[in-house]
């Protein structure tokens, strides 16, 4: 039965995302509940809580939304520390690696995957996703493209190989920064986990040359955790309406635009996906803004969303 300090996550099972805080999840060995949203718009009880913000995953506790997934593993750690993902070393430089996994990387998955998948593709995804970016989702392009994108794919696998080859010499080479898995791992884990999922073959070439690599694989992949129970998106509602957002201190510092606790502002995704979030400023910070929002079926709410990749503007 979910409540409202229940970590609850709405996702959808082929979403490599998700996947990261799925992993993260396991790694820190938390109890969680997961609904599960549509793959394409329209997702109607996602949309109260996140007021408008349509991406996968969204993490939910009692009355607080976390939108993204930087957001979300920041959110995490601060609230269970144990064990911690933030390995020294990591500060800083995990987000910094997941510009790379979540971008480039992801953009040559997305190629690969999509190329090799090409009429099996619903014409219902095709559309929902162009209208997402705003750009053709080409299929035909991304068969073109895909033996060349494998190429790409694949050397940016071999850097991880190198990451592990490095820390061999220093008696490590278990995760890409040291004895531990952390920050770093999750985020490099999603485009090998994507590929696992989509085309085994492939991988499983590309691990020739990359024993280390497999390994690293397999031994995150065999992190169990817990089991999430699903609950439906109509309960996810109701533990938001019985909670009230967890109370924070009214705050902005040294902001350039100079937002201050109150005003109304809009906050969007800086990429694809460009729905602006409106709300009450609550708190804004160098890697966080927080809005307050009243919806109808929730009630009162924060959204939390990171800074890094989004836009914040005055309303
Ligand atoms: N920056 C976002 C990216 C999330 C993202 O692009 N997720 C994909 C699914 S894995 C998505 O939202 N696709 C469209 C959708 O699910 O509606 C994050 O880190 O959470």
């Amino acid at each position: 039965m979910a409540d409202a300090r229940s970590i609850i996550l709405h996702e959808y099972p082929a979403s490599p995302y998700s996947e990261k805080i799925r992993l993260a999840l396991r790694l820190k060995n938390l109890a969680w509940s997961r609904v599960e949203i549509p793959v394409i718009m329209p997702k109607p009880d996602l949309m109260p809580l996140t007021g408008g913000y349509r991406r996968t995953p969204v993490m939910q506790i009692g009355a607080d939304i976390f939108c993204d997934t930087a957001i979300i593993l920041r959110e995490l750690e601060a609230r269970f520390p144990i064990p911690t993902l933030k390995l020294p070393g990591h500060e800083g430089l995990a987000q910094m690696v997941a510009g790379w996994t979540d971008g480039r990387w992801f953009q040559a998955s997305v190629a690969v995957i999509f190329g090799e998948m090409g009429d099996k593709v619903p014409a219902e995804f095709i559309k929902d996703r162009e209208q997402m970016s705003g750009q053709p989702f080409n299929i035909e392009a991304m068969q073109a493209a895909a033996p060349m994108m494998r190429d790409q794919w694949r050397a940016r696998l071999m850097l991880l190989e190198e990451r592990l080859q490095g820390g061999k010499g220093a008696g490590a080479g278990l995760y890409l920064i040291g004895t531990k898995p952390g920050l770093v791992d999750v985020h490099a884990f999603m485009n090998v986990w994507w590929m696992h999922q989509s085309l085994p073959d492939f991988l499983a070439k590309c691990f020739e040359s990359a024993d280390l690599t497999k390994a690293w694989f397999e031994r995150l992949r065999e992190f169990e955790g817990q089991e999430p129970d699903t609950i439906t998106s109509q309960e996810a509602l109701r533990v938001a309406r019985a909670a009230a957002p967890r109370l924070v201190a009214a705050t902005t510092r040294n902001e350039s635009q100079q937002f201050a606790p109150g005003e109304m502002v809009a906050v969007a995704p800086d990429d694809y996906g460009r729905v602006w979030v409106e709300g009450e400023l609550v708190h804004a910070d160098s890697q966080r803004v927080i809005l307050q929002r009243i919806s109808d079926e929730a009630e009162t709410l924060h959204a939390h969303f990171p800074r890094a990749g989004y836009l914040v503007r005055r309303l």
